[in-house]
């Protein structure tokens, strides 16, 4: 049984395989270790090329997963899937300075840490030739995850970083999972000091492959903040579908107005603008709120059906409260905002009715595949 396992989660990652499987066997000579790709069934053969590597070097492995995303997720499930005391974690795209591995096992191991952090902010560690927007970027996050979460280390962001198993086992019932920060996850839930070592390391320029970070990263990030400040006390999908709920009330306010201005009785203003909403809210959240479930080609348009059907009787509420609050001369806001209040409620209803019937049948990527 290997001492090592490293954790490679891939998504279109084809031509970095292979000379990450060269580099870590040069590094890690005369170690017993493992390397396990976690792909998400990439669709530049990323998986078909980690077997290929496998087929020819038994250190190699590869765990596929079929209509599902996420870093962090990956390298959970990937760290489930080995049993070696020693676990490294680390980008598949060789941004990550591999040479640094054996001092960061060496202080894991010596120093008697849980985790030990490869940064980019302590001496000896730099950001590279990272283009300014991205710095600033992660300048931004690590600012916002500090002031939320307080950690006491240079980089909570990295994604490179070794742990014994013993501390992944006392967290793993509890992490979050979600998005690119599974190093953020594992401190943040932690419910004792965790003993952190850091090692610092130049981040490298990508050669080949492209970035994945996109919105619905940079959405996932607020989410896992959220999740680790709230505790799980509240429901993050209840918190996301409030957000979009209140996106959805400014935009009907906005239509209403618009719409009444243009000369639009009270009654057809009402059931337009609700309309345009109802369709707007069934989008978003079926993109941020239920993304795991996310529906798609037929299975979308019958859930657009389903739940404009069950909103319409929320419209049908929304137009007898409407008439009634201006007879009672209730100020427009206020209106607004207890209107969608009830109409939000039926929609999460009917949401939560439709994604927990559908769950375990795969609808689908949780995220875009781009
Ligand atoms: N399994 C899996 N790996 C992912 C996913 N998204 C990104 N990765 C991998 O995670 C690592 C970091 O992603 P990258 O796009 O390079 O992030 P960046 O370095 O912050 O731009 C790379 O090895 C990606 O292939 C995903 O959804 N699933
Ligand atoms: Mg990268």
């Amino acid at each position: 049984m290997p001492d090592l396992s490293v954790i490679v989660p891939t998504y279109n990652e084809h031509d970095n395989i292979r000379p990450l499987v060269q580099a870590l066997e040069e590094t890690l000579a005369g170690m017993d270790f493992e390397i396990v790709f976690v792909d998400d069934d990439s669709t530049d053969g990323s998986s078909a090329e980690a077997r290929a590597v496998a087929q020819q070097n038994a250190r190699v492995r590869i765990v596929q997963r079929i209509g599902r995303r996420g870093l962090a997720s990956a390298v959970v499930e990937g760290i489930l899937a080995t049993s070696s005391p020693w676990l490294a974690v680390m980008d598949g795209d060789l941004q990550h300075d591999e040479r640094i591995l054996p001092e960061m096992l060496r202080r894991l191991r010596d120093e008697n840490l849980d985790l030990v952090i490869g940064s980019r902010h302590v001496d000896g560690g730099s950001m590279g030739h990272f283009a300014s927007g991205r710095i600033r970027l992660s300048e931004a996050g690590r600012r916002l995850t500090r002031s939320i979460v307080h950690l006491d280390v240079s980089d909570p962001m990295s994604g490179f970083f070794v742990l014994r198993r013993g501390f992944f086992d006392e967290v793993a019932h509890e992490l979050s999972s979600v998005g690119f920060k599974i190093l953020l996850d594992l401190l943040a839930t932690s419910r004792r000091p965790v003993r952190v070592g850091e090692v610092g390391y130049t981040f490298r320029t990508r050669c080949h492959g492209e970035s994945k970070l996109d919105m619905v990263v940079g959405l996932e990030f607020l989410q896992l903040l959220l999740d680790k400040r709230l505790g799980g006390y509240i429901p993050i999908s209840f918190f996301i579908f409030g957000l979009v709920g209140a996106t959805g009330i400014l935009l009907n306010l906005a239509l209403m107005r618009l719409l009444l201005a243009a000369g639009l009785l009270l009654r057809p203003a009402v059931v337009v603008s609700s309309a345009v909403v109802i369709v707007f809210n069934y989008i978003l959240n079926n993109r941020l709120t239920f993304r795991s479930r996310r529906l798609r080609g037929l299975a979308f348009w019958q859930g657009l059906a389903i739940f404009s059907l069950a909103c319409a009787l929320g419209l049908n509420a929304n137009l007898y409260l409407t008439e009634n609050l201006i007879r009672a001369d209730v100020p427009l806001l206020s209106r607004h905002a207890f209107q969608r209040s009830m109409e939000l409620l039926d929609q999460f209803a009917v949401c939560v009715g439709r994604a927990t019937r559908l769950r375990g049948r795969p609808v689908g990527h949780a995220r875009d595949v781009p």
